[in-house]
């Protein structure tokens, strides 16, 4: 036996070291032969040790020895400095002076000490990351860089790499965008297919009101002819490139739903609408049906816009983002490449005040907003890697993709891997309450953010992505997610009665804020009047023409204004 032990020693002494002497001093022979085929059988995996912190060494004394006492018999030892580390278990560490002795000889001298239990190396601790084997991972430095300048997914990836809720949903990412080259090899099954449709029989298989609408939907063609993307393909592939699959680069969700909805964005507004609403339509049918048939979209990515766009002048595409919102969806914006103040010069959508639109600048590399970036400190909640991010591209290539554009779907990723997360609250709130659940993604996305310097003071969070923070924080809360109280100002419900409405209509709150301003608008847009002094929560439009209006309503203290369609007869 004991030659079998020295041997053991020999092959792999840095381990075992302590073990050999443990096992001597606290357990019975027959104990120890059943320990030490164990740890044969099992030692080879640990040949190598992890990095320890330079000249210190862990030591437990049995129960009621004093340190003192201990260092006065190995004064041989060079002890510099001890510190105890648990009063319970009696456990110290000890600091050694640095030239004197090396860690293994002094663990060897503690262990003659008939009251020191064990004695071990320091070993270093880090924040675990999960690294994917995509064979341009290396190159997507927004995911990783020795600095942190990233927006940690690698760590958040420890808890999930996405997929579907823990009630099972699958979750979906809408892209609006200019279509997908659907032969890349990096997506596998990540684009999302329309399962209860029959491909080009010409008929609506699942009586969703699209025909044929089995790989997506276009606006352009009206069919599910979404090939393209030459934009498309590196917005997908931010939020959703198959991750660990061995080949290309990773998506922030490993596993997702891309949906892709394929636009001609130099149109007009209501391809827009037209866009949206494949999504929004999906996600209503997904509520009412209990998951039987939809999509259980969570968010939708505009990498697109209005430069200079006046939101005053397009109710109708920003109040879609409140539709959106009330059915579970959030969506993200890319604002201008430029370096405006949105808030002074207006952009679509990303100057839009609905609370589940989340609008997005752009970072580069060194972790610092772009100059030809948009801002704006109402407008604009925080700024995401986009100059350069690293991902899929058209013609079944990859590349470096840029502007506010790579930047917004990182965000758009974000939300679908949070609904992923282990946390059943969350899960249960998606299904039971979609609105509130959107609105609780939102505020971890918005308010775990990394503080940044060049974003402070001209976003409404003053920070970049941070998914890691977003979900530690989530699974921390998960418990209590509905007792933030933050949380309870969304699910705020506006009534506006009667309607449709003759003189006068009534509008009030759940919270019964007194009313600041009403903004009435055409349906095409046009500003037709102001209500700024207003008694009570009445308010006279008798000067009003018969009609379908926008009623842009807004709260004292409150940033949002409520959007509510008015007939007036
Ligand atoms: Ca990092
Ligand atoms: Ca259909
Ligand atoms: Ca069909
Ligand atoms: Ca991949």
């Amino acid at each position: 036996m004991k030659g079998f032990f020295v041997s053991h020693f020999l092959i792999n002494k840095n381990a075992e070291l302590f073990l050999l002497t443990f096992i001597e001093k606290r357990i019975t022979m027959k104990k120890t032969i059943l320990f030490f085929t164990f740890l044969f059988l099992t030692g080879k995996s640990f040949a190598q040790e992890a990095n320890f912190v330079p000249n210190e060494v862990l030591v437990q004394l049995e129960k009621g020895v004093d340190m003192t006492r201990i260092i006065g018999e190995l004064s041989d030892v060079p002890i510099i400095d001890v510190k105890q580390v648990s009063k319970l278990l009696n456990i110290w560490q000890v600091r050694l002076s640095s030239s004197s002795i090396s860690e293994d000889n002094a663990i060897l001298r503690f262990y003659q000490n008939k009251d020191i239990l064990v004695a071990q190396k320091n070993h270093k601790v880090k924040t675990r990351a999960t690294v994917p084997d995509d064979v341009f991972f290396g190159q997507q430095w927004q995911y990783f860089q020795f600095n942190d300048r990233d927006i940690d997914v690698d760590e958040a990836w420890d808890v999930t790499t996405g997929g579907t809720t823990l009630n099972g949903n699958i979750i979906v990412t809408a892209v609006l965008d200019d279509g997908h080259d659907t032969n890349h090899e990096d997506f596998e099954d990540n684009i999302w297919i329309n399962e209860a449709e029959i491909s080009n029989n010409g008929v609506d298989d699942d009586q969703n009101g699209y025909v044929d609408d089995y790989l997506g939907w276009s606006t352009v063609t009206n069919d599910d002819d979404i090939f393209g993307g030459g934009h498309g393909t590196p917005v997908a592939g931010i939020i959703g490139a198959k991750g660990n699959n061995g080949i290309g680069v990773s998506g922030v969700n490993w596993d997702v739903k891309v949906m892709i909805i394929k636009n001609d964005f130099n149109t007009n507004e209501a391809k827009v609408i037209e866009a949206y609403s494949y999504a929004l339509d999906a996600r209503i049918l997904y509520n009412q049906t209990n998951g039987a048939e939809g999509a259980f979209i969570v968010s939708t990515n505009a990498s697109w816009g209005t430069d200079f766009g006046n939101p005053d002048n397009a109710p109708l595409w920003c109040s879609l983002y409140d539709t959106l919102g009330q059915n579970g969806i959030l969506s993200c914006g890319a604002t201008i490449n430029g370096d405006y103040d949105v808030d002074v010069v207006g952009d679509l959508p990303t100057a839009c005040t609905s609370e589940y639109l989340i609008s997005v600048t752009n970072t580069d590399i060194n972790d610092v907003k772009v100059t030809q970036a948009g801002y704006g400190q109402e407008s604009i909640d925080l700024g995401a890697p986009g100059a350069g991010a690293f991902t899929t591209a058209f013609n079944n290539s990859y590349q470096g993709f840029g502007g506010t554009s790579g930047a917004t779907p990182h965000v758009t990723g974000t939300i679908a891997l949070l609904y992923s997360a282990p946390c059943q609250q969350l899960a249960d709130l998606a299904d039971s309450n979609p609105e509130i659940a959107a609105a609780i993604v939102r505020d971890l996305i918005l308010d775990n953010v990394d503080p940044n310097l060049s974003l402070d003071g001209i976003t409404s969070t003053g920070g970049r992505l941070n998914v890691h923070n977003a979900m530690q924080s989530l699974m921390n809360n998960c418990d209590s997610l509905l007792n933030i109280n933050e949380f309870k100002k969304e699910t705020n419900t506006i009534n506006v009665y009667p309607n449709p409405s003759n003189d006068f209509v009534n509008i009030s709150n759940t919270y019964n804020n007194t009313l600041e301003s009403i903004h009435i608008y055409t349906l095409d847009g046009r500003l037709v009047k102001i209500v700024d002094t207003i008694k009570g929560n009445t308010i006279n439009i008798n000067d009003l023409s018969n009609g379908a209006y926008i009623f842009k309503i807004k709260f004292k203290g409150s940033v949002t204004s409520y959007n509510k369609m008015i007939i007036k007869k």
